[in-house]
């Protein structure tokens, strides 16, 4: 079943648009962007919320960025697989994703040649779950789910995540 943050912290009633910008320094293709874009499309869908990319990485409600290891918010990267990406409860809007992972960003993941290989989407769409307000789901088939094995790709929002997300917005 899904979970929420202690104390429930969700956007703001009345919240419709949240905006999105990535950390200037990555300079990432409109391939990368568009597997977040998608990512984002998933909740929108079965919400009343939309998402919309903005320039300004400062002012957006959601900041977006690769990083390498030690990054200066106390949660160190670990390279390869281990910790894949960190996200925050509402209203942090921090979503950092591990720099030194192998990750699959078109394509099919469970072809990838690489033991390592990690699908951008699955992360994006199970940390963007944690930027709205929920925390670990116990069923397996849940993208909000606390496990993935590489090379799985796991972004159809189950049943539990719908119902969570509904709860909430
Ligand atoms: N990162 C953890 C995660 O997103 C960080 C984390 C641990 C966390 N506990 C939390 C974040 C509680 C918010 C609330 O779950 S991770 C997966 C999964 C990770 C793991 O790198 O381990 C995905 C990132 F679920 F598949 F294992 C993305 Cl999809
Ligand atoms: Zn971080
Ligand atoms: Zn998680």
């Amino acid at each position: 079943h899904f979970a929420l943050f202690p104390g429930n912290p969700r956007w703001p009633e009345g919240t419709e648009e949240l905006t999105y910008a990535f950390n200037p320094g990555n300079d990432l293709s409109d391939t990368v962007k568009g597997v977040f874009a998608a990512a984002f499309a998933r909740w929108a869908e079965v919400t009343s919320l939309t998402f919309r990319e903005t320039a300004s990485y400062f002012s957006a409600d959601i900041r977006i960025g690769f990083f390498s290891g030690d990054h200066g918010d106390g949660e160190p990267f670990d390279g390869s697989l281990g910790t894949l990406a960190h996200a925050f409860s509402p209203t942090n809007g921090r979503f950092h994703l591990d720099a030194d992972e192998d990750w699959v960003v078109s394509g099919d993941v469970t072809q990838s040649a690489l033991s390592t290989a990690v699908d951008l989407e699955s992360v994006a769409v199970h940390e963007i779950g944690h930027l709205l307000g929920l925390g670990h789901s116990s069923l397996e088939e849940a993208v909000m789910f606390p496990t993935i094995s590489s090379r799985r790709k796991k972004v159809v929002l189950a049943h539990d995540d719908i119902e969570g997300i509904q709860f909430l917005y």
